[in-house]
């Protein structure tokens, strides 16, 4: 990174005016007159180098303004404190335009006034980096549009109270956000013809189901469990056999079961409210909390080994007898599906006995199928509370808050999902500003050669394409019963490597080249995280569930959505063959992209200012990684190659027009700034002059108020001055 110099004089050295120090000048780049101190819009500095754009968002950062723009992009900082930018007064005073400096609030404004006016479709899409600020951003803007344009069933406190369940049930905390979302969330908000809230739907993507079985050190499983263990009371406890949250192995596995200042009995009567409102009966809560302690109940059913080749036998403890009283099935039918698997020899079926590995991988895979359809269940319900009534027209904002891109030391298939959805969504961004811009130069008459902009459509061919994309090599694989992850790098590394995005690596590792860095995966569980695999014993024991209702519509629900095949699982038995995990995420990302195709989108890149959510910390090198893996740098890069000062002939005229001899002051303002541009010497491919506006190369106005400055202080002499800067 370069130093920020306060000066440069004509021989290239430069002076910092605290200390007087000389630097070479390859180490320098140029600072920005004080005026552009500070301002709303990255894109207004004359010098957009990296230093200068640290440095004002810093500048501001320090004064509590959390929110800047770089051109159409809102980039919000996560102040990780409260600050005194929210609350009706601040709503009130965007709604009436009385105030215009960047915050979330404008976006949400822009985005409804677009669709009430132009009859467009809107989107707000917010990103970045795990505990950046997603959820709350998202959050903010859902309370402006609730507080605005509120409609008058009270469906806008509905839309807000989902946010309280679906936290609940897909949030948790991890070592990066103590509230941290485990799925991404499109919420769809549709308005009626006299701009009334009226209605809404969500989707969700790829909850983290593995959480549930789970932990790393120090994280924790989804916040409900918690919550359920603290705050049910007294009556449901006795019905669900509860116990605290250290008595189940799936909770007290990582050592961590409180976080700091949350009330976690607290959250689970608000739940409840937030159930209550968005009218889920009793009955169906009551269920819900019966599965949330099967869950809990599996996690502490244990095995015992019974002979040398690891085969087991269930222990027929209180955790099988409750699991299977919550879950509605006989205790000896849990106990055979969790212990033997039948096999086809023949015509004959033969049973055989589960391994340790075995049996762990089917009670878990349970437990994590249970809670993933109870999670979607969750998502219908609501979704049916919040359907739309007869006003709806068709009108609607929708609010994208979906995991960023993500690059730890070990990165999985997960992480791999994660980072293809931002591949998607970064093509929308760049396709989208590239569009942007041009159309802007196009309408005011400039002249303007094509700039580039990175295009990721290698990456994404790398990905999605057929037959030989990474997914569809991954379906082919997860189709073997005898695949290992050796197998499967190997596939990669024949098929894939001609790609400029792909690299195989040792140890069936492999890296792709993203849009934001190349990140290293582990192709460890690849196969068995992409099967997802459940197996046909379970099916059937959920189906053949009584005393519950959920169970058996979890299990007919995929039923209907899958075959039954004997070819596809790894224990040669017959196991229901769904749609792999990669090729449904794929299926979800092409819809999402559609939808948001018919949109205006409005961006908004959130910024972690540092990793502990520590208030006032700004760590430059960190915000400067984020700055570049979003996208922002490029939208800085892409105006820089373009023409990013803009100012009107008037504007222009009002502040340089003293410059130039008086006789030529009488003019119109085109004219005029004709005559500046002249008589500065400013070379025509640093300029050009639209039907309203004239349109700058970075730095230009730069040296113009350097100039100004300059004359004005009487130090220098106006034509001598500009000439001896530009040499
Ligand atoms: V993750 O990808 O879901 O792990 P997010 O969603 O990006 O992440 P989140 O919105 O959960 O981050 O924000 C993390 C924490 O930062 C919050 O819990 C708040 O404590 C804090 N935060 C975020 N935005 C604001 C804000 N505008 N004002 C105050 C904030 N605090
Ligand atoms: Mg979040």
């Amino acid at each position: 990174m370069g130093i920020r110099a306060n000066t440069i004089n004509f021989r290239g050295e430069s002076f910092c005016s605290a200390v007087r120090w000389k630097f070479p000048t390859q180490a320098l780049l140029p600072a920005n007159p004080d005026i552009l101190e500070g301002v709303d819009d990255l894109i207004q500095l004359s010098y957009l180098n990296e230093p200068s754009v640290l440095h004002n968002l810093h500048y501001r950062f320090a004064q509590d303004i959390v929110y800047s723009k770089a051109g159409p992009v809102l980039v919000a900082v996560n102040p990780c404190k409260d600050v005194q930018l929210y609350g009706n007064d601040f709503i009130t005073a965007y709604r009436q335009n009385l105030l215009d400096s960047p915050h979330v609030y404008a976006v949400a404004d822009a985005a409804y006034n677009e669709m009430m006016t132009d009859g467009i479709n809107q989107s707000i899409i917010v990103s970045g980096e795990s505990g950046a600020g997603k959820t709350e951003t998202a959050k903010i803007a859902m309370q402006y549009l609730a507080a605005v344009v509120g409609g008058s069933s009270g469906i806008e406190s509905e839309v807000l109270e989902t946010s309280c369940i679906l936290e609940a049930f897909g949030n948790a905390k991890t070592a990066r956000n103590d509230n941290s979302s485990r799925f991404g969330k499109l919420t769809e908000i549709h308005f009626s013809a006299t701009g009334k809230m009226c209605g809404a739907k969500i989707q969700t993507f790829l909850l983290e189901k593995s959480r549930v079985v789970q932990l790393a050190k120090g994280e924790r499983s989804y916040h409900i469990f918690y919550q359920l263990c603290a705050g049910a009371p007294s009556g449901l406890r006795g019905r669900l056999r509860l116990k605290r949250a250290c008595d189940y192995t799936y909770l007290n596995q990582s050592d961590c079961l409180v976080i700091h200042d949350v009330d976690d009995a607290r959250k689970f009567h608000m739940l409840m409210g937030a159930l209550d409102t968005v009218r889920i009966c009793r009955d169906d809560q009551e269920q819900v909390f019966e599965m949330l302690a099967a869950v809990l109940w599996l996690g502490n059913i244990s095995f015992r080994v019974i002979d040398h080749e690891n085969h087991i036998d269930v222990v027929a403890d209180e955790a099988v007898s409750n699991a299977a009283c919550l879950i509605g099935c006989g205790i000896q039918d849990l106990i055979l599906a969790l212990s033997i698997h039948s096999i086809q020899a023949g015509r004959e079926k033969v049973a055989r006995r589960l391994t340790l590995r075995q049996a762990i991988d089917t009670r878990d895979s349970l437990a994590k199928f249970i809670y993933g359809s109870l999670f979607d269940w969750l998502v219908e319900k609501i979704n049916v509370s919040l359907a739309t009534g007869k006003q709806h027209t068709g009108r609607s904002i929708s609010i994208l808050d979906i995991y960023g891109f993500e690059s730890f030391k070990r990165n999985s298939f997960e992480q791999f999902c994660i980072n293809y959805a931002n591949e998607r969504l970064q093509q929308h961004f760049n396709r989208h500003l590239f569009k942007l811009a041009q159309e802007e130069y196009e309408l005011d008459g400039i002249d303007w050669t094509k700039i580039d902009f990175e295009d990721n459509q290698d990456c994404l061919d790398l990905i999605e394409k057929k037959p030989l994309g990474l997914i569809s090599l991954l379906d082919e694989e997860s189709k073997f019963p005898k695949a290992t992850h050796l197998t499967f790098a190997m596939k990669l590394k024949q098929h894939l490597k001609s790609n400029r995005c792909f690299k195989g690596e040792r140890g069936g590792a492999f890296s792709i080249r993203h849009y934001a860095g190349e990140v290293l995966y582990d192709t460890g569980e690849f196969l068995e995280k992409n099967r997802d695999a459940l197996h046909s014993e379970i099916v059937q024991l959920l189906s053949s569930c009584t005393a519950c209702q959920l169970p058996q519509w979890f299990a007919s629900v995929l039923e209907q959505s899958e075959k039954l095949t004997s070819s596809a699982f790894q224990l040669g038995r017959p196991a229901y063959q769904k749609q792999s995990v990669a090729t449904k995420f794929k299926g979800q990302l092409f819809k999402l992209m559609q939808q948001l195709e018919k949109t205006t989108p409005h961006f908004i890149r959130c910024i972690k200012p540092n990793n502990k959510q520590i208030p006032g910390a700004f760590e430059k090198d960190l915000v400067l990684e984020q700055l570049r893996s979003c996208g922002v740098l490029e939208v800085v890069r892409i105006s820089r190659s373009g023409y990013p000062t803009r100012m009107t002939h008037q504007e222009f005229t009002r502040r340089y027009g003293f410059l130039i001899p008086e006789n030529s002051a009488c003019q119109d303002p085109l004219s005029m700034s004709v005559a500046i541009l002249q008589q500065f010497d400013i070379l025509p491919e640093m300029y050009q002059v639209g039907y309203k506006k004239l349109y700058f190369r970075a730095g230009q106005i730069g040296s113009l108020e350097d100039v100004r400055k300059q004359v004005l202080q009487g130090t220098l002499e106006v034509q001598k001055c500009f000439r001896g800067h530009r040499a």
